[in-house]
């Protein structure tokens, strides 16, 4: 039987879990690992909670807890959290685990053992007040590279660069502002560079993995890859199994890794099968897009050093938003799971969160359109069609399948529908299109219903019976194929499908049964409505309450005076020419014309529009902006567009050169 390890990044311990998390990595990763179990493969399906790490540290401090106090609380919370959502870990584990400890104070030690991890004394921010070194996000300036604002120590949102804190101009610690001195220490390095070549062609070469994964590997790899800083002096987190490394820990990226593999050893232990089998027959890593980098090229650098197989893929979600903006914990912008499924069932949030959009698109949730798909394709689409499916049988043929007649051509096509939709749905779940599979499922739904309105069996069944029966035949046949494909979907709600069915003994958990025809005279139980309708009021209280958390919003109170506002001089401008800005994948270098001037312009809309669709655009500028180089190109202004969705705020109906006042 072939296997297959599967895994999902490991969430955070300091916070509970969203709907953007279970968009991106859960709800994706347990229809692949429900579907692998139905077609016989032998699946492990590990996680855990990622515990170290300095947001965990600097949160116990401000609270007054230790670290671990609030890894344990969020340990419990997040499990509960995916629970409810009934995503179906085989062991979800900690990086607290003494076993963790254990395997990844071991891998560090091979790596340092075959020269892949050596010593160097660098610089590094010490912030004198809060009397620690600043690692990673917790000093903030501006980026040496493109000269954006708000640069982190680690990462550059602007240009996307990975950065060294000291890199950063006008560094300031985040969390009392003063500026940090800089400071020696001794850190370990990974050589990741050296396996720069290697990673080139392991990604090149694998025609599996997803093309967003690969465009962003490959573009880093072009860049050139810079050898990691691999420790980090801290106290809260696995101490570097080294002599003379007091003090020093193994940074939380250089170990979370490795919860993949500690949690499969402690599955392992219990059900004493050898977690290798797995990971050496398939492994297939589930993340977030903005941890590509860490898992396409740090970790199969990692394992290439360590010397074991590289995963055989990674598939990465893109974000979720909310109502058009951009979810955000700390303006409370965001809908926790633990909320939401006390209110609503894990299977219509894993239904809504899939069908949505494509997974390597981002997406938004809005209510609205949430309380659409769920009455317009669950309620009315499919419980319409398996409820009057179910009615009929009971009220027409005594609760029994009835025996088919010879079929019609448009029953001939019914039937071959149905018998070819799990090789369809299959094959795009092997490939990851999880949306494309649903999709398919509820256009067959779609074409059932039509059938069943076409075929008006509660006409034939007077006047040609035998018609009648064939269309309560097939749509029963259907229900039970759904049952079973819609288990990786939705797997609370297509068993009660199977149980309605009378069905419990059947080979229902098999996918290769799907497509298996029930026998005529087959009984069935009484049905019940398996997908009810949103009412308006439901979603009507839960914008408000959602809406309520924007009022809270310290921007929208900023208030300004009127002679704040007429130092901005926004005019009405016209691009009349726009590149991209290489080796950026969000800038445009663009020209307008403002009629006094013609200005020079950068801005970070690539992701948005391309050169031909935003030239020609009259579209509002700042014109008295303090000029400011990006990516090393003169910028003498900025274009007005949304924060989150990057749309330019147009005037097609102006003069060039207007003024906004
Ligand atoms: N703990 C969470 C994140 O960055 C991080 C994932 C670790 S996976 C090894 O999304
Ligand atoms: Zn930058």
């Amino acid at each position: 039987m072939s296997k297959v390890f599967i895994t999902c990044a490991l969430p955070y311990a300091n916070g509970p879990c969203h709907l953007g998390h279970l968009r991106s990595t859960y709800i994706p990763a347990d229809i692949y690992a429900r579907y692998n179990r139905m077609k016989m493969r032998d699946v492990l399906f590990v996680c855990a909670t990622d515990e170290h790490g300095t947001p965990i540290a600097v949160r116990a401090e401000e609270i007054g807890k230790s670290p671990k106090e609030i890894a344990d609380k969020f340990h419990k919370m997040i499990k509960d959290d995916l629970d409810s959502c009934d995503i179906s870990f085989d062991y979800f584990s900690r990086t607290t685990d003494p076993i963790h400890y254990e395997i990844s104070q071991n891998f560090f030690l091979t790596l340092y053992e075959k020269g892949y991890i050596y010593e160097k004394i660098i610089k590094q921010p010490y912030c004198n007040k809060c009397k620690r070194f600043l690692p990673d996000r917790y000093v903030e300036g501006i980026c040496p590279h493109c000269k954006g604002e708000g640069a982190r120590g680690d990462h550059c949102e602007t240009c996307g660069r990975h950065l060294d804190p000291i890199q950063l101009e006008e560094p300031a610690c985040l969390i009392c502002s003063s500026t940090p001195e800089i400071k020696k220490s001794k850190q370990y390095f990974f050589k990741l560079s050296h396996f720069e070549d290697s990673l080139k062609e392991w990604i090149e070469n694998n025609e599996d993995l997803p093309p967003n994964v690969k465009n962003y590997a490959l573009q880093w790899i072009k860049e050139g890859l810079k050898d990691w800083i691999l420790t980090r002096d801290m106290e809260w987190g696995i101490p570097v199994p080294l002599e003379n490394a007091e003090g020093k820990i193994i940074y939380v990226w250089g170990e979370a890794f490795l919860g993949y593999i500690s949690a499969a050893a402690q599955w392992s232990a219990k059900e004493n099968k050898p977690w290798e089998d797995y990971w050496n027959d398939k492994t297939i890593h589930f993340i977030g897009k903005d941890i590509i980098y860490h898992h396409a090229i740090f970790w199969p650098a990692l394992l290439m050093g360590y010397g074991c197989k590289l995963p055989s893929n990674i598939v990465a979600g893109e974000y979720l938003s909310l109502e058009g903006k951009k979810m955000s914990t700390s303006k409370n912008w965001v809908i926790w799971a633990s909320e939401f499924l006390e209110k609503f069932d894990s299977d219509i949030l894993r239904y809504y969160l899939v069908v949505n959009a494509p997974l390597t698109r981002d997406t938004d949730f809005s209510w609205d359109d949430f309380q659409r798909r769920v009455n317009d394709e669950l309620a009315d689409v499919l419980g319409n069609f398996l409820h009057r499916t179910f009615s009929f049988t009971g009220r027409f043929f005594n609760s029994q399948i009835p025996e088919p007649d010879a079929f019609d051509e448009y029953d001939k096509e019914f039937k071959d529908r149905i018998t070819g939709i799990p090789e369809v749905v299959s094959e795009l779940i092997e490939n990851f299109k999880f949306r494309e599979g649903l999709i398919e499922i509820i256009r067959l739904a779609k074409f059932a219903n039509k059938y069943f309105n076409d075929k008006e069996p509660w006409k034939a069944i007077k006047e040609k019976p035998e018609e009648a029966a064939n269309c309560l035949y097939l749509c029963n046949q259907l229900a039970k194929t759904l049952s079973i494909i819609l288990t990786p979907y939705i797997p609370v709600k297509a068993p009660q499908i199977m149980e309605i069915m009378n069905l419990h003994n059947f080979e229902t958990s098999k996918w290769e049964s799907a497509a298996e025809f029930i026998p005529a005279g087959h009984k069935i139980n009484k049905p019940k409505p398996l997908f009810s309708k949103i009412d308006d009021s439901v979603i009507k209280k839960e914008k408000e309450a959602l809406y309520e958390n924007l009022k809270d919003d310290d921007e929208m109170k900023n208030i300004i005076s009127i002679e704040d506002f007429a130092k901005i001089d926004l005019r009405i401008g016209q691009i009349i020419d726009v590149e991209r800005v290489e080796g950026t994948n969000n800038l445009l270098k663009l020209r307008i014309d403002v009629k006094e001037k013609k200005l020079q312009i950068v801005a970070g809309l690539a992701k948005k529009y391309s050169p031909d669709e935003i030239k020609g655009q009259k579209v509002v500028v700042l014109v008295n902006l303090k000029p400011a180089k990006l990516f090393g190109i003169k910028s003498e202004g900025m274009i007005l567009a949304t924060s989150d969705n990057l749309s330019v705020l147009s005037a097609e109906n102006a003069e060039i050169g207007e003024k906004i006042k």
